[in-house]
C-alpha cells in the first residue's frame, strides 16, 4: 500500500479525552474514531490488526476442534424469558422493539440462542461433544465506557459454547478451550494468565478469566510470580489426562482476581516473595455452568444407558476487539506503538526519503514490487515530506521492519533496515535483504 493514497489520518497532539496509552495512540495512529460513547469506526489501519486477530483466534479455534457459524447481533426477547435472564441483565442490555412491537435486543452474549439451535437440532448423546462459536458484535450498555476499545459499548467478542452429556466431558472440552487460549495468546506476542474468576451474570461455579498484567487494567490480581515464567504447549493435548495433568499444572499455583481472592489462602500457600499483586486486563473469560441453560430451555440429549438428560455446557470469551489495546498497553514506547510480527497491520513501512529523483523512485518502486511480490505486506511511504515526519510515523504506527532509503544510501547500493522493537539499524545491500526476508511463511 503506497502511503500517498492511504486513509491513515494519524494526530500529532495528544487527544485529551484519551487516559491509556493505548486509546491514545489508536487514535493517533488513525486506527479508530469516537462515533458516540463507548462506540468506534475501526478505520483501515486498526481493521487491518483487528482482522489479524481475528485470523488468530480463529485459527486457534478451529485447531481446538469448535466450528464457526455466525448468530445475529439482533436477538429476540422470548429466548431471554425462557432462561430468565431478561429481567435479570437490567440496564446492561439493549432493549429494542419492532414495527410490530416485539420486543427484541441487542445481544450481550448468545448463551440462549445458541441453547436454542441446539435444542432443535440434537436430540442424542452420540451428537457430542459440540462445540460452536463465532466472531461478532456485542453490545452491553456499560454504565462507564472508557480507555477506548477496552470497554466500550458496542465491542467484537468470539464466543464459544460448548455441548457436552455429563460433567466429565464437559470438563475435557473446558480444557481444550483453556489451553486453546494460552496457545492464542501467546502467538499474539502476550503473556496471559489464567485466574479463578468470579462467574458474574452468565452463571455456573468453575471459571477462569486470563489476564494481561498491564499498570493500566481494569482488574485487581493476585498470583505467584512463577506464572510470568510457565512454558504454554503450542500443540493441541489430545489426551483427555494428559490435557487435565497440563491445565492442572496451570492452575496449581495461586493466580485469581479481586472477586475471588482468598487472603488466607494466597498468604499461606504462596511465601511473600513470590506474591504478585497487580492489576491486569481481561482478555479473555471461560464458564462451566453445567445444565443452568439446558434445563431452563428444555436442551435434552438422550444417553447411552437409556433415558435422557440436559446437557451440560460451558462458554467461552475472547474479548476480540479490546485485544487490539491490550496488546498496545503490553507492547509501546514513548514513540509510538511497536506491534508483535504475528498481529502487525504492516510487516515492513519502506520509507522514501527524497521525492522527485528518478532513480531513487525506481529502486523504491521496485523493492516495494519485490517484497509485495513475496507475500510481505508493505507500507511505502512515497509522499513528497520531510524525513523527520516519515520517522515520527513509522514509528508511531509501530510496524515491526522499517526500511529506509535515501539517494546517498543508493549510490552505496545499501538500505538502512530498522528493527522497532529495539532500534537496532543496520546497513544492507537489498539483495541481502530480499534474501534473508525470502517469501512470507504464513500460518502460526
Ligand atoms: N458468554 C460469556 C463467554 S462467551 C461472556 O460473555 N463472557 S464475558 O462477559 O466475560 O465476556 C467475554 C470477554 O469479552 C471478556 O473476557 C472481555 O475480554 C470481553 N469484554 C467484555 N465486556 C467488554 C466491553 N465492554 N468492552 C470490550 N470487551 C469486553
Amino acid at each position: 500500500m503506497r502511503l500517498s493514497a492511504y486513509f491513515l489520518p494519524t494526530m500529532k497532539e495528544t487527544p485529551s479525552e484519551a487516559q491509556i496509552m493505548s486509546h491514545r495512540l489508536m487514535l493517533r495512529a488513525g486506527m479508530i474514531r469516537q462515533s458516540s460513547a463507548g462506540i468506534y469506526s475501526w478505520l483501515p489501519l486498526g481493521l487491518k490488526v483487528l482482522e489479524r486477530i481475528k485470523t488468530i483466534v480463529r485459527e486457534e479455534q478451529n485447531r481446538a476442534g469448535a466450528q464457526e457459524l455466525l448468530m445475529p447481533t439482533i436477538q429476540s426477547a422470548d429466548l431471554w424469558q425462557e432462561s430468565g435472564r431478561y429481567d435479570d441483565y437490567g440496564k446492561e442490555m439493549l432493549r429494542i422493539t419492532d414495527r410490530h412491537d416485539r420486543n427484541m435486543l441487542f445481544g450481550p452474549t448468545n448463551e440462549e440462542l445458541i441453547t436454542d439451535i441446539f435444542r432443535q437440532a440434537v436430540r442424542s448423546y452420540k451428537n457430542l461433544p459440540l462445540n460452536l462459536y463465532h466472531i461478532q458484535w456485542k453490545f452491553r450498555d456499560e454504565i462507564r465506557p472508557r480507555f477506548g476499545v477496552m470497554r466500550g459499548r458496542e465491542f467484537l467478542m468470539k464466543d464459544a459454547y460448548s455441548f457436552d452429556k455429563d460433567e466429565n466431558a464437559a470438563r475435557i472440552s473446558y480444557n481444550k478451550m483453556f489451553a486453546a487460549y494460552l496457545r492464542t495468546f501467546r502467538r499474539m506476542g502476550l503473556k496471559a494468565i489464567p485466574m479463578r474468576a468470579d462467574t458474574g451474570p452468565i452463571g455456573g461455579n468453575l471459571s477462569h478469566e486470563f489476564i494481561i498484567l498491564a499498570e493500566t487494567g481494569e482488574s485487581e490480581v493476585f498470583c505467584h510470580q512463577d506464572y510470568l515464567e510457565k512454558d504454554v504447549a503450542m500443540d493441541p493435548i489430545e489426551d483427555p489426562e494428559a490435557l487435565q495433568a497440563y491445565v492442572d499444572a496451570w492452575t496449581c499455583l495461586y493466580a485469581a482476581t479481586e472477586d475471588m481472592h482468598d487472603a488466607s489462602q494466597y498468604d499461606a500457600s504462596v511465601p511473600k516473595e513470590s506474591q504478585i499483586n497487580a492489576r491486569g486486563i481481561e482478555v479473555g473469560h471461560v464458564f462451566y455452568f453445567g445444565t443452568k441453560y439446558s434445563e431452563a430451555m428444555n436442551a435434552k440429549v438422550s444417553l447411552k444407558e437409556g433415558g435422557e438428560a440436559a446437557v451440560h455446557m460451558g462458554s467461552y470469551g475472547i474479548g476480540v476487539s479490546r485485544l487490539v489495546g491490550a496488546v498496545i498497553e503490553a507492547c509501546h514506547d514513548d514513540n509510538g506503538i511497536i506491534w508483535p510480527e504475528s498481529v502487525a497491520p504492516f510487516d515492513f513501512g519502506l520509507i522514501k526519503l527524497k521525492a522527485g529523483d528518478a532513480n531513487l523512485d525506481t529502486a523504491c518502486d521496485d523493492l516495494y514490487c519485490k517484497l509485495t511480490s513475496l507475500g510481505w505486506d508493505v507500507l511505502y511511504d512515497d509522499r513528497d515530506d520531510r524525513p523527520g515526519a516519515k520517522f515520527a510515523t513509522m514509528d508511531l504506527i509501530g510496524l515491526p521492519w522499517q526500511i529506509i532509503l535515501g539517494p546517498k544510501g543508493l549510490a552505496a547500493g545499501k538500505i538502512e533496515l530498522k528493527r522497532r522493537v529495539t532500534g537496532e539499524r543496520e546497513e544492507i545491500s537489498i539483495e541481502d535483504l530480499l534474501n534473508r526476508f525470502g517469501e512470507k511463511q504464513g500460518g502460526a
